[in-house]
């Protein structure tokens, strides 16, 4: 670890390092409260060893400020102390300290703080990354690992609110695979599994901005949003899509138009004059869908 001493007696700095290095870890130093708070952002350090009567900040201000600076980032703080009646204990934890140490401090009390510190930080690094992967799949289909459909209709409102502010138009694409009931008769569910993100990542390659919104409709049904885009970029779009699907060349005996995997894709736009609305567009790409469908499918309808 990286230990932090703030500790403003030379001696005593000089007495911490050495038991910090025995202990196989590195000393980090600052000689008051404010250095100390100085070093947060630019210095990475695991642990700290907080002295309490320091000139200017003691270390329990010192302590308060850093857990403020120091935000949703838990980071030990042990104080090192010669006064350790009940109240300084309880006055200490309560500044946002974790535990106390009484000068002069031995190499194996140190070592056990250490160690047992150590052990929640490292637990509380794993529920932190435990916490962003599990709040990252929450938000995509687990099939696909395009967006779910909750999260793409959350995005899209947001997306739809900023192109209004900003006085811009955008474009939805409805996708929907055809035959593809046959496609799993024939070849099973699982094939029929593995022909959906085949699929995804196909349209994900087609959609090149940051600001473009890609998720998983329903079953074999995709959706498309397309920030400042008119019906004319989009339906371009949606044609280098059926071009793009039909590269992949994903056989299909049973599809009633073609030897391969296609899609029947609705296209609509809101310009920027629209009072337009998520369900609206949702509703006009989708009966535009309907007829690419009903117009023989493999087919963009705008
Ligand atoms: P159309 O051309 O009119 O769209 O015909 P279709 O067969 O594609 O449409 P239909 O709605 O009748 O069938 C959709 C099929 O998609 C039925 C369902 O089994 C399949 N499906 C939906 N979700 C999944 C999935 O997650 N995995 C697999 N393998 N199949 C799925
Ligand atoms: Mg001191
Ligand atoms: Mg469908
Ligand atoms: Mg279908
Ligand atoms: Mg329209």
């Amino acid at each position: 670890m990286n230990i932090l001493i703030v500790e403003d007696s030379a001696t005593l700095r000089a007495h911490m390092s050495k038991l910090v290095t025995e202990l196989n870890h590195r000393p980090l130093f600052a000689k008051s409260g404010v250095e100390a708070l100085q070093l947060i952002g630019s210095c990475d350090f695991d642990l700290v060893i907080m002295d309490v009567e320091m000139p200017g900040l003691d270390g329990f201000e010192t302590t308060s400020l850093m857990r403020e600076a120091l935000g949703d980032r838990w980071v030990p703080i042990i104080y090192s102390t010669s006064h350790n009646s009940d109240d300084k204990v309880l006055a200490g934890i309560e500044a946002g300290g974790d535990d106390y140490l009484v000068k002069p401090v031995s190499h194996n009390l140190l070592k056990a703080k250490l160690t047992s510190m150590q052990r929640i930080a490292e637990m509380h690094q794993q529920l932190r990354r435990l916490n962003d992967e599990l709040s990252e799949r929450s938000q995509l289909d687990g099939l696909t690992h395009l967006l779910n459909r909750r999260t793409f209709t959350e995005k899209a409102e947001q997306c739809l609110h900023d192109t209004r502010r900003f006085g811009k138009g955008c474009a939805m694409l409805l996708i929907d695979v055809d035959f593809f009931k046959q496609y799993n008769d024939h070849y099973g569910h699982q094939q029929g599994d593995e022909c959906l993100r085949t699929l995804a990542l196909a349209l994900s390659n087609n959609v090149n901005r940051d600001c473009d919104l890609v998720g998983r409709y329903g079953g074999e049904e995709f959706i498309i949003l397309l920030p400042d885009t008119d019906l004319k970029g989009a339906t371009d779009i949606a044609e280098g899509i059926l071009k793009a699907v039909d590269n992949l060349n994903i056989p299909h005996k049973l599809s009633s138009v073609a030897d391969h995997i296609t899609l029947s894709i609705g296209v609509d736009e809101a310009s920027k004059d629209d009072r337009y609305s998520l369900d609206a567009l949702i509703s006009v790409a989708d009966k535009n869908l309907y007829l690419a469908k009903n117009n023989g499918r493999h087919q963009v309808n705008s």
